[in-house]
């Protein structure tokens, strides 16, 4: 009896299987922590939007906005286990479990934006974009995120005047070290968490671009933003591996391609709304002060070089490929 019914059961899989183009359908989630209005949530729209277009409804990506999904170490997580399909990762927390991608955390490591897009597109990019999809995130196409700077209600120029400073960092060791070398006090803390840290004064300041100082708010509760620009880190549309490996061929290109395209668009938004948002922030009161001499600062983080490459020998090469890329 259950082995008739199986049969039939069988049978009919096989005939739905054959009749319905659509049964592989993919219908995947993707984590995105910003909201509207920043740049990379107009941006995971159109990814989006892409995907559908190019696999002809094969696979299909629900964007959630705002970290609704999880915080970003805990959504990073959900990806490599497949939990979560996909989302638009800072390399900054990927560096805890995927050590390659700590190169772009090392303060200073980029001369400016285009020097770091050059260095991914490098031997130094296909290392770390290997090791990435090796741990289960896999990295379709890199996004810009600027550089990040300090801001707080006082004006900083030297590393000195971190000092005794409680900043809020993200999750990654080299950051705490990066603060502590300053003087600081570092404090790693959930991006969601931040706004209300800086407002109740649990931390004198936090660092980021100028599209996440104005969307989340966290100018609202600072006065000063100083131009440090002491993190350039990357982003990525990344994906399961297993996932994205389970597709055919030709649904690999067009998931590909589509991610491509999506972060050509956020390059080109990024370029245009984070001036727009520092010109926000300026009228709205805060002061934003260039730091005419940034030597200081890369003088102290000499020591976070010299006990990081101690630590990890094996990031040396890495580390030199970066410095020596034009
Ligand atoms: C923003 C990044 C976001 C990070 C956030 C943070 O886009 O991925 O979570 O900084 O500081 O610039 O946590």
């Amino acid at each position: 009896m259950f082995k008739r019914l199986s049969i039939i059961a069988a049978g009919v899989i096989t005939a739905l299987t054959l009749v319905n183009p659509l049964h592989a359908a993919e219908n995947w989630r993707a984590w995105n922590i910003h909201n509207d209005g920043h740049p990379n949530t107009a941006a995971m729209d159109r990814f989006s939007e892409l995907v559908e277009e190019a696999t002809g409804g094969e696979v299909k990506v629900e964007v959630f906005h705002g970290g609704v999904l999880g915080s970003q170490p805990d959504a990073l997580e959900q990806v490599r286990l497949g939990a979560i399909e996909l989302g638009n990762f800072n390399l900054g927390p990927i560096g805890p479990m995927v050590k390659e991608a700590n190169l772009v955390s090392l303060p200073f490591i980029f001369k400016s934006v285009p020097h770091m897009f050059r260095v991914l597109e490098g031997d130094a990019g296909t290392a770390i974009a290997d090791a990435m999809a090796e741990a289960g995130v896999k990295p379709l196409a890199w996004v810009d995120a600027g550089a990040r700077s300090f801001y707080s209600q006082k004006e900083i120029n030297t590393p000195e005047d971190v000092e005794g400073l409680k900043i809020r960092v993200m999750n990654n060791n080299l950051y705490t070290s990066m603060i502590s070398a300053m003087g600081g006090n570092p404090s790693p803390m959930a991006f969601a968490e931040v706004q209300q840290a800086l407002k109740t004064g649990v931390v004198d300041g936090a660092e980021n671009n100028f599209p996440s100082f104005k969307n989340v708010g966290h100018y609202e509760v600072t006065s000063h933003y100083s131009l440090s620009e002491h993190l350039i880190i990357p982003e990525c549309i990344c994906v399961n591996t297993a996932k994205f490996d389970g597709l055919s061929p030709e649904l690999q290109d067009a998931v590909r391609g589509a991610a491509e395209e999506a972060a050509l668009y956020q390059r080109e938004l990024w370029a245009v709304q984070s001036e727009q948002a520092r010109k926000d922030v300026e009228a709205a009161g805060i002061k934003v002060n260039e730091i005419a001499d940034k030597g200081p600062f890369q003088e102290a983080m000499v020591k976070v070089y010299d006990e990081y490459l101690a630590a990890n020998p094996d990031m040396k090469e890495l580390v030199e490929m970066a410095q020596a890329t034009e």
